[in-house]
This record gives C-alpha cells, sequence and structure tokens, in this order.
C-alpha cells in the first residue's frame, strides 16, 4: 500500500463580502487543521478553495455597490485569500469559478458533467413558471426576488433560502414576492429549464447516507448533523427533481444547441462544487502534470474527498452534490468505480457562529448590524494563533456556540499563556540559566518521570485518534491536558528547590520537561502552526520535527537549544474592540 491520499476542500466563499470569524470557524478552519495533521502522518494531500463568483450573490451586491461583478469578485477573492494567509490557511489552489486563470478551465468541467448528467437522461427539460420583472424584462431567480416566507412567516425570505428558518424556499411559494432590482411586484411567466431527477437517484442516495451512519463500516465517523439534516430531508419530503439552470447570463453558459438554452446559465450550486474540480485541475497542470490529472484525486477510489462545510451547506453537499457525481456514472456501484467521480469519504459541518459583546446579550453575527470580529481588522492588530486557538477550543462542532470577546481574552491568558507559554518558558529559563542552553542529562528516570515521558505518546496517540473523528476541539484538550501536566510535573519535582541542592536531579527533571515540549511542538502544529515554529526553533529541532511519529523523539543530552522567546502574548480586551 502507498501514501494514502486525501483531496479536502473547504466551502468556496462567495465573492461578495470579506471574511469574519464565523466563516472561519465554520469551514477554513478546521480544514486547514485537519490537513495539518494529515501532513504530519505522511499523507498525500491536495488542499483546495477558491471563490463561489457566479449567480445572483455577487451580481446583487455589485448592483449595490455600483461596480462591475468582474471587479466585485476579483476584489473580494483577493481579500479572502489575504484573510487565508494571515490566519495560516493554506492552500494548494485557491482558485475562483470566474477569476482569470481559473474561469475557462471552470467553465469546462462544468459544462462537461452538465452534458455527461444529460446524456445518461438525468435531466428533465420543462416549461415552468418563474418570476418576472416587467420593468427591468427580466427573470428573478434566488436572490432577485424577496418576500414572506411560506415555511416561518418571516418577511427575510429570499427566492433560494429563508434567512430567518434557514429553509430551502420555492420562489413561486413566497408570499407577497417584491423584486430586488425595481421593487415592483413581479408577475408570473413561462419559462424553460433543466431539472435533476433527484427523485430517480434517492434510493441510492439515501442508502448511501444510511451507510455513513455505521461508522465502522464507512471507515469515517460522520456528524449526526449532517445526516441528520440530509436524511430527515429525504424522509420528510422526499427528493423532487430540482431546476439546475437559470435566467443569467453571468456563470456558466447552459452547453446545449438548444434554442430555450439561450441566455441561461447554471445554476450557481451546480458550477460551485465543480470549482472544486477544476481548481485541482489548474493545480495539476500548474504543476506540469496536465489538467487531467485531477482524476487521480477525483476518481479513483484510493483518494479519499473530505469536504468541509457550514451547516447551510449540508444538503448541497451531502444530498445534490453527491447526486449529480452519481447521475454521471456509468456503473451503478454507489461510491463510484475507478475513473468515475467518488462520492465524498465525509461531509465535515460545523454550525454557526454567534457573538457576544461585553455586556451585551449573545446574537448573531450580522453584517449590517454590525456584529462582526473581521478577519482583516483583527489581524491588523493580533497574532493569528490567539485566534485559530479560541476559535478550535469553542468549535461550534456539534451546536452553536459564541465568539465571547471576553472568553477570548481569558482564555488566552489563562490557557495559552498560562498553561502552554508558561510551561515552555519556566523549561527554557532553567535550560539556559543552568545548564547552559543544553540538554541536560536524562539520569535514571524515577516513576513520575516515566510516566510524565509516557504520557506524550498517550497524548500524540489521544490526539491522533480525535483528528481521525474529526474532533477538533477534544484534540486541542488532549494536547493543553499535555501542557497542564507538564506544569504538573514541574511543580511536583520542583527543579526551583533542586537547584539549590542536587544540581543533576534539577538536571533530570528539566530533561523530562524539554522532552514534554518537544512532544508539544509537534502536537499544537496542526492547531497553531506559528506558535509550533516558534517551540521548533527554541528547540533547535531538525527538519522533520512536524511528523507525528517524531513527536515522541527524545531529545538527546547536551543538545543545544535555541534562544528563548515569548510564545504567546497576554492580551487586553480594551486594546482589541476599543472602537467598536
Ligand atoms: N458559496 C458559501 C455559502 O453558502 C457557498 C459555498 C459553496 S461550496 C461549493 O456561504
Ligand atoms: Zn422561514
Amino acid at each position: 500500500m502507498g501514501t494514502q491520499r486525501y483531496l479536502v476542500t473547504a466551502a468556496l466563499p462567495y465573492s461578495n463580502g470579506r471574511l469574519h470569524v464565523g466563516h472561519v470557524a465554520g469551514a477554513y478552519l478546521p480544514a486547514d487543521t485537519y490537513v495539518r495533521y494529515l501532513r504530519a502522518t505522511g499523507a498525500d494531500v491536495c488542499f483546495i478553495c477558491g471563490s463561489d463568483d457566479n449567480g445572483v450573490a455577487a451580481l446583487k451586491t455589485a448592483r449595490e455597490q455600483d461596480r462591475t461583478v468582474e471587479e466585485l469578485t476579483g476584489h473580494f477573492n483577493a481579500s479572502q485569500q489575504a484573510d487565508f494567509s494571515g490566519l495560516g490557511i493554506e492552500f494548494d489552489t485557491y482558485g475562483g469559478t470566474h477569476q482569470p486563470g481559473f474561469v475557462d478551465t471552470h467553465e469546462k468541467f462544468s459544462q462537461e458533467l452538465f452534458l455527461k448528467i444529460h446524456d445518461k437522461g438525468f435531466f428533465t427539460k420543462r416549461t415552468g413558471k418563474q418570476l418576472y420583472d416587467v420593468k427591468a424584462e427580466q427573470f428573478l431567480p434566488d436572490r432577485f426576488v424577496k418576500g414572506k416566507c411560506p415555511n416561518c412567516g418571516s418577511d427575510k425570505a429570499f427566492g433560494d433560502q429563508c434567512e430567518d428558518c434557514g429553509r430551502a424556499v420555492d420562489q413561486i411559494a413566497l408570499i407577497d414576492p417584491v423584486s430586488v432590482l425595481t421593487e415592483t411586484t413581479p408577475e408570473l411567466r413561462e419559462t424553460v429549464h433543466w431539472y435533476l431527477r433527484l427523485d430517480r437517484l434517492q434510493e441510492r442516495l439515501s442508502g448511501w447516507l444510511a451507510s455513513k451512519k455505521d461508522a465502522d463500516a464507512a471507515g469515517a465517523l460522520w456528524r449526526p448533523t449532517v445526516l441528520n439534516q440530509s436524511l430527515g430531508r429525504i424522509e420528510a419530503e422526499g427528493l423532487p427533481e430540482r431546476a439546475m439552470t437559470r435566467d443569467l447570463t453571468w456563470g456558466v453558459p447552459v452547453p446545449l444547441d438548444d434554442a430555450d438554452a439561450e441566455g441561461k446559465s447554471l445554476y450557481v450550486w451546480f458550477d460551485a462544487p465543480i470549482g472544486y474540480v477544476s481548481f485541482t485541475a489548474v493545480h495539476c497542470d500548474r504543476l506540469g502534470e496536465g489538467e487531467q490529472a485531477a482524476d487521480r484525486w477525483w476518481k479513483d477510489p484510493d483518494c479519499k474527498i473530505v469536504h468541509f462545510i457550514g451547516e447551510d451547506n449540508i444538503v448541497f453537499h451531502a444530498i445534490t452534490w453527491p447526486a449529480m457525481l452519481l447521475a454521471s456514472h456509468d456503473s451503478d456501484s454507489v461510491q463510484g468505480e475507478k475513473g468515475e467521480y467518488q462520492l465524498p469519504h465525509n461531509v465535515v459541518s460545523n454550525s454557526f457562529l454567534n457573538i457576544k459583546f461585553p455586556g451585551k446579550e449573545e446574537e448573531k453575527i450580522s453584517k449590517s448590524r454590525g456584529t462582526a470580529v473581521w478577519i482583516e481588522e483583527y489581524l491588523e492588530r493580533f497574532d493569528p494563533d490567539p485566534l485559530r486557538y479560541y476559535l478550535t477550543a469553542v468549535a461550534p462542532e456539534n451546536a452553536r456556540t459564541a465568539f465571547d470577546i471576553d472568553e477570548f481574552i481569558a482564555r488566552n491568558n489563562g490557557e495559552l499563556v498560562n498553561a502552554f507559554g508558561n510551561f515552555f518558558n519556566r523549561t527554557m529559563t532553567f535550560a539556559h540559566k543552568y545548564f547552559d542552553g543544553k540538554v541536560p542529562p536524562a539520569g535514571d528516570r524515577a516513576p513520575e518521570d516515566a510516566e510524565q515521558i509516557k504520557r506524550r505518546g498517550e497524548v500524540l496517540a489521544s490526539t491522533a485518534a480525535a483528528f481521525e473523528k474529526c474532533q477538533f476541539k477534544a484534540g486541542l484538550g488532549e494536547v493543553m491536558g499535555l501542557a497542564r501536566a507538564g506544569n504538573g510535573y514541574f511543580d511536583v519535582t520542583k527543579p526551583f528547590l533542586s537547584r539549590k541542592t542536587d544540581m543533576a536531579a534539577c538536571g533530570w527533571a528539566i530533561n523530562v520537561c524539554l522532552q514534554t515540549a518537544r512532544t508539544l511542538t509537534t502536537a499544537i502544529a496542526p492547531f497553531l502552526p506559528f506558535t509550533a515554529d516558534k517551540c521548533a526553533k527554541m528547540l533547535n529541532l531538525g527538519e522533520d520535527w512536524r511528523s507525528w511519529t517524531s513527536g515522541t523523539d527524545e531529545l538527546a543530552d547536551g543538545h543545544p537549544l535555541g534562544e528563548p522567546e515569548i510564545l504567546v502574548k497576554k492580551l487586553d480586551a480594551k486594546e482589541l474592540f476599543d472602537e467598536k
């Protein structure tokens, strides 16, 4: 068996706005953390993301801001890339469904998949009624129409989804629809679209999803929210066919030689997930392997495909996207034969993140109400790792959680600084002050020394087990537990006393502390890459220190250490959010 391959994706952000902490906590940070871990185990990983440029979202914002949609999406594609890289979220390729360098390949891959599904007979062409804006002389797909939600009555419903209850909305079911373009009442007119026959795929999809309930058989632990939401949807409503085309010219043109296809594009939720594939193709091409080399990642059962998404994307990734892939298959195997698009190994979804400002109630993150912490603004003042730490520690893995400003400060100062930073700091200080900056001899280890040494391997194993289940919060808890155990060991063995009475014993304790620091460096790296780099420099580690198995290596007696430096800074709440 060769090296295990993984193709990991994070949901493509709409390129019509900046990123805030909720976006990062939802999909991007867990994906990056996971990829860093996989690489540490020696896996061959391709990590893909890029912007979702097509469809109504960007068009609508461009209109509001009076700029061209190309300029808008180009701008936010770049600004989001800068945010990601500032946080150490490192994709192998960051594309964009309408960005120069990607748009042609994306169009080609999207049209090819559409045609393949068309040939397989999984589309029906049907005339249906859609809302039409007479004044603007156009149909009003998706967010171009707003109204009252037919499910919950909220007036924050759009032609695709209700902002309040989150349910999908059929635009013609909207109560009192109003055109977003002209604020006029639209009328119903007939138009032709191509509908994906989800009804014909329902049985295979629900069987595939149900098989994921049995974690052992599936080889991946799917989060209950993902399975409950997708299977629940199928049980409650079945899978009616869905239109995969729109009356729009911004997007991927419908590739049919048919007068009815003129002026129409593929539905943005049809082309966006294909972005994962087309960006991989560009990535391979840039490596000199040619676009077809993407098949190695997408059409080979030996590669595991893992999608990281936010909760509102579950149905699209666990039902629509797998349905598109199934519909393209020649075989009727559920996962796909070699040479066919493979269904995802796992779809990892987080819930939403609320926000809590000091002295205020917890609330939803909202751009319009100004209740967001923007990544760009955060990075202007602070280091990335405190945010990575907190967003993993409170990750909304199973339910909504909140970014609580006070708690962010308290946990940075109380956990990262006091437990993790302090352990490194006291250990390094002793090594430099009393042992000439070198690792003192290990000596004969007493039971408490041996126990602490053994704990290192145990923590690496339990952290790895958490990673395998995509339980990042638990994994981080394990690593922090080792830092606390290190401090506990330091307190119990008291090198601060033995240094006055028994220098050899003092050295034995500092040796164990340094070995613990060695393990912590590898174990914290997927979570806090910048901090880990500093740790590695302080311990003067060789190239290979990120490899998970190297985490239990012991530093040799006499190994020269690097200069001590402050690992994590104390934060002050006032500095952070004073301008609010
Ligand atoms: N553009 C992001 C969102 O719904 C959406 C994800 C597409 S992933 C293929 O916020
Ligand atoms: Zn609603």
